[in-house]
């Protein structure tokens, strides 16, 4: 079985233009990539999920010993209304405690899922979550601080859709696996045997984690079958570090819809898109002229800290990989055959004239041996993660301006619980695909938000803000602020 194991590190195709087309579908097995189950409840208004472990064989050798939320590996596409009352149930069968963070639900502290909300093994947790806020592709993962990229690495987590059921009056693709396609991004290394191996090297520990081999929704070599029409992509990185520059391989425009938080006005116009690890994009991708094209990606940006050979690093450059192949299946009766001019969405436009200011620094330690044996390799502002330690709090309703700040490498931010305009990246306009709602995003220099503060957090069940790089939050890039 041919896979597409080892193509970080290059084929041998050292150009661009031969790297590509040496993937042709002709050359290997197309098998057609499959979706996370669809666990539906718009209807219910309730979900259970059981935290368990598993066997997967991703690459037809040995199996590995996964993690996931009622499947081996990951967890099934929760659908739920974008306005509902949501009972959730979540158990841990496993033999560690985990927790369950709704990464984009606009929610209270008190159900939100961070660190302090532990589920022990054995146990279940019942929280109702009362959603609000406009559709999005939000997602769920767990959260607890020192264990996230190991827990994070074995399958706990999985994407969630806030559907407001009005994609058919925007003319939007919404039949799902067939012209709304969820796609979970992660990249993973397996040993000799074909087994999932999370070992962190040197220069790893500092930048985090690189596997070695795409692995989307769960499944290896996998070729995405679509109608020849225009097809709904809903990307979530869920790699622990990677960070992906998306194209398609001839250069067809991604019209970019909806960004973390929700749908656009109107949908933008791109040949390139930036994915870091948390961050959620929707885009419209034409397949009408039925020819084979594939995603895909530049290298990780994140290999060349110290210039590259002080820290024992990869090289930056690199020839792009394949990310996922797409096969136009002209059988497929194509739903949407035109883009959509007005999505029905908003464009983030914060009132900043009372926003308080705020400074945020993601710091890395230059003397990395040393503050590495002290574990404080990490840090917001100078100070690592403390769960005892409320680093601030906010008055709900505010909005505040925060001015962050990336040190050494760039990191994708997140914070909890809010929704946020991204003012300025490097004292210029956003990048078009940062002109959305976000909740995590990729600050490359220095990056200023508007941040709106909606909803309340405790001192004892705070909010967390922190670099998604998952190496870096639990080495304790993290955070926490109470909102009252
Ligand atoms: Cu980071």
């Amino acid at each position: 079985m041919i896979t597409r194991r080892g193509l970080m590190t290059g084929l041998g195709a050292g150009a661009v233009a031969s790297f590509i087309p040496s993937l042709s579908l002709a050359n290997r097995d197309a098998v057609p990539l499959s979706m996370p189950p669809l666990l539906d409840a718009t209807d219910t208004g309730a979900f259970r999920l059981t935290a368990q472990s598993g066997q997967t064989n991703f690459a037809g050798r040995a199996a590995s010993e996964t993690w996931g939320f009622s499947q081996p590996y990951l967890g099934p596409t929760v659908r739920i209304r974008n306005t509902q009352e949501v009972q959730a149930e979540v158990e841990n069968s496993l033999s560690e405690e985990i927790s369950v963070h709704w990464h984009g639900m606009l929610i209270p502290g008190d159900v939100d899922g961070g660190p302090h909300q532990t589920i022990a093994p054995g146990s279940t947790w019942a929280p109702v979550l009362p959603v609000n806020q406009p559709a999005a592709t939000i997602w769920f993962h767990t959260h607890i601080h020192g264990a996230t990229a190991r827990q994070v690495y074995n399958g706990l987590a999985g994407v969630m859709h806030l559907s407001d059921g009005l994609d058919d009056e925007r003319g939007l693709p919404a039949t799902y696996g067939v012209d709304d396609l969820t796609l979970v991004l992660q990249d993973r290394r397996f040993d000799r045997r074909g087994r999932m191996d999370y070992s962190l090297s040197m220069p790893e520990q500092m930048m985090g984690f690189l596997g070695d081999t795409m692995v989307i929704n769960g499944q290896i070599g996998a070729t995405a079958v679509v109608p020849n029409g225009i097809v709904r992509l809903r990307l979530l990185n869920g790699s622990n570090s990677r960070i992906y520059t998306l194209s398609m391989s001839d250069a067809r425009p991604m019209h970019l819809i909806a960004t973390d938080n929700g749908l656009l006005d109107r949908p933008i116009e791109l040949t390139g898109l930036s994915l870091s690890p948390g961050e959620r994009y929707e885009v419209l991708v034409d397949f009408g002229d039925g020819n084979d094209v594939s995603l895909i990606s530049q290298q990780s940006p994140n290999t060349d800290m110290m210039g590259g050979g002080m820290m024992g690093g990869r090289p930056a450059s690199g020839p792009p990989f394949e990310v996922l192949p797409f096969k136009a299946d002209t059988s497929i009766q194509a739903r949407i055959t035109t883009l959509p001019d007005d999505l029905g969405g908003s464009r983030p436009a914060l009132d900043s004239a009372r926003a308080g200011q705020r400074r945020v620094t993601l710091d890395m330690g230059m003397g990395s041996m040393m503050m590495r044996r002290n574990g404080n390799q990490f840090s917001i502002n100078g100070r690592p993660f403390d769960m005892n330690r409320t680093d601030f709090t906010v008055q709900q309703g505010t909005i505040e301006r925060w001015s962050v700040s990336a040190n050494m490498l760039m990191h994708p931010f997140h914070i909890h619980g809010v929704t946020f305009q991204v003012l300025s990246e490097n004292g210029a306009a956003p990048a078009p695909q940062n002109t959305g709602w976000k909740d995590t995003v990729l600050v490359n220099g220095r990056t200023d938000l508007l941040v709106r503060f909606d909803q309340p957090a405790s001192a004892d069940l705070p909010f967390m803000f922190h670099c998604h790089i998952l190496e870096h939050e639990d080495g304790g890039m993290m955070g926490q602020f109470a909102v009252v």
